[in-house]
């Protein structure tokens, strides 16, 4: 079997890059080891900055996205009981983001896939690129029991954190860039009402929670835990008694709880690699950085990969030129690393770092109330927030 470009992966990055190319006229096969089912119902991101929302229009899995999410023109930080709300648009111009869950944007686009009878193998075992320091790549791959292979021009490594892509790829450790932190979020997902009608992202003594939502009458809340948790050791009720703990009175007091329908802990990981290209391998997504979910960027950050990597192999494809895929590697990290910047700071501003000696803390506070006083911060803040150039 042939194809043009093989895509490694079918979470929003592989699904989002086949129906970019699917839509230019080039041919591309999605290998996934999981069920469909099971990469539709993985609960994750929930912001969308602008510029990834006009990505997927453009992919043509806009239309549910634009009618049932919802747009937020601000946000707020808590910090010790005071509030500051963020006005995402009047900082930025006009900018802001739309809350829209990751399992919604996966759903449209295996829909879309499934429309333009593109090849998503959900069934694929054992996957190993192959050749791609060459000019001849292929992907073996076992689907059922039965081997295969295919050959291509190009492999998309978009296979997650935990893939095979860059697991393959000759690695200098010297390069790659990591940070793990002493702490993960402990998630819950609830038919309630959310607390807020924009999200709250609130530091106390106890540690970080954040107040997220879906809709206005499903919320999604996390808080900071200890990164060797167990989800089974947060009954409900111990849930929503720490969070109320950690947020302001006035916004404590209004919270609404129910059953929870998920409850998960996520590690907190910074991670980048030193090159997203490797011959004809390319890497696209967690596969190739992971933040922490503070700054909601790793979702969007998958979205600039892919837009930089499909125009790159439109551009080899259809003009014969090789600059965009030559330059893909540099472009697309350095987006990436500010956006590593970015969460990082989130992180380090709300979080109750262990150990932390009270020099840190202080300086914690001194930097909330600089974002109270200071118009100029807040800018940062925004800009970042809405989501940086492409
Ligand atoms: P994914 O979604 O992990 O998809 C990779 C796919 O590859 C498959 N795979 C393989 N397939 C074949 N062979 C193999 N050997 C394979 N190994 C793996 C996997 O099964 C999977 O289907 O990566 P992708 O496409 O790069 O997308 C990245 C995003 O999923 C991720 O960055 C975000 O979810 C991060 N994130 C957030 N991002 C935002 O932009 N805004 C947010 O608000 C936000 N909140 C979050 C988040 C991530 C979280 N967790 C659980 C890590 C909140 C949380 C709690
Ligand atoms: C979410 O709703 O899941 C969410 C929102 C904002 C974040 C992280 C996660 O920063």
């Amino acid at each position: 079997m042939r194809t043009q470009v093989v895509i490694i992966g079918a979470g929003p990055a592989g699904l989002l890059l086949s129906q970019l190319l699917d839509l230019a006229g080039i041919d591309s096969v999605v290998l996934e080891k999981r069920s469909r089912a099971y990469v539709e119902s993985r609960i994750r991101a929930g912001v969308l900055e602008d510029q990834f929302q006009e990505l997927l229009r453009r992919a043509g899995v806009g239309a549910r996205m634009d009618r049932d999410g919802e747009i937020h023109d601000g946000m707020n930080l808590a910090f010790d009981g005071r509030m500051l709300r963020i006005d995402l648009a009047g900082l930025t111009g006009g900018r802001t983001v739309r809350i829209w869950g990751q399992t919604e944007v996966t759903r449209d686009l295996f829909e879309a896939r499934e429309a333009r009878g593109g090849a998503v193998l959900d069934c694929a075992e054992d996957v190993i690129p192959r050749g791609f320091d060459g000019e001849a790549p292929y992907v073996t791959f076992s689907c059922g029991g039965a081997s295969q292979r295919i050959d291509c021009d190009f492999i998309a490594g978009c296979d997650g954190f935990h893939g095979v892509s860059r697991a393959s790829a000759p690695n200098d450790r010297s390069e790659t860039s990591e940070r793990v932190y002493p702490f993960g979020w402990l998630g819950v997902l609830s038919e309630t009402a959310p607390v807020a009608s924009e999200l709250v992202y609130a530091y106390s003594p106890r540690g970080f929670a954040l107040c997220s939502m879906r809709s206005q009458s499903l919320s999604r809340y996390y808080l900071q835990v200890p990164a060797a948790t167990n989800p089974d050791d947060w009954p409900d009720d111990r849930f929503w008694d720490e969070l109320r703990a950690r947020l302001p009175e006035a916004l404590a007091d209004g919270l609404e709880t129910g059953p929870s329908i998920e409850k998960s802990v996520a590690p907190l990981r910074s991670f980048a690699v030193g090159a997203m290209r490797h011959g004809r391998l390319f890497l696209a997504g967690d596969a190739a950085h992971i933040v922490p979910p503070t700054g909601a960027k790793g979702l969007n950050l998958a979205g600039s990969d892919v837009h930089y990597l499909s125009e790159a192999l439109i551009q080899w494809y259809f003009n014969g030129d090789p600059v965009a895929l030559d330059t893909y590697s540099d472009r697309a990290l350095a987006r990436v690393w500010k956006s590593q910047r970015f969460s990082w700071w989130m992180t380090r501003l709300m979080h109750s770092f262990p150990d932390d000696p009270p020099f840190n803390r202080r300086l914690q506070r001194a930097e909330f109330e600089m974002l109270e006083e200071s118009q100029a911060a807040q800018i940062v803040l925004a800009e970042n927030y809405v989501g940086l150039p492409y």
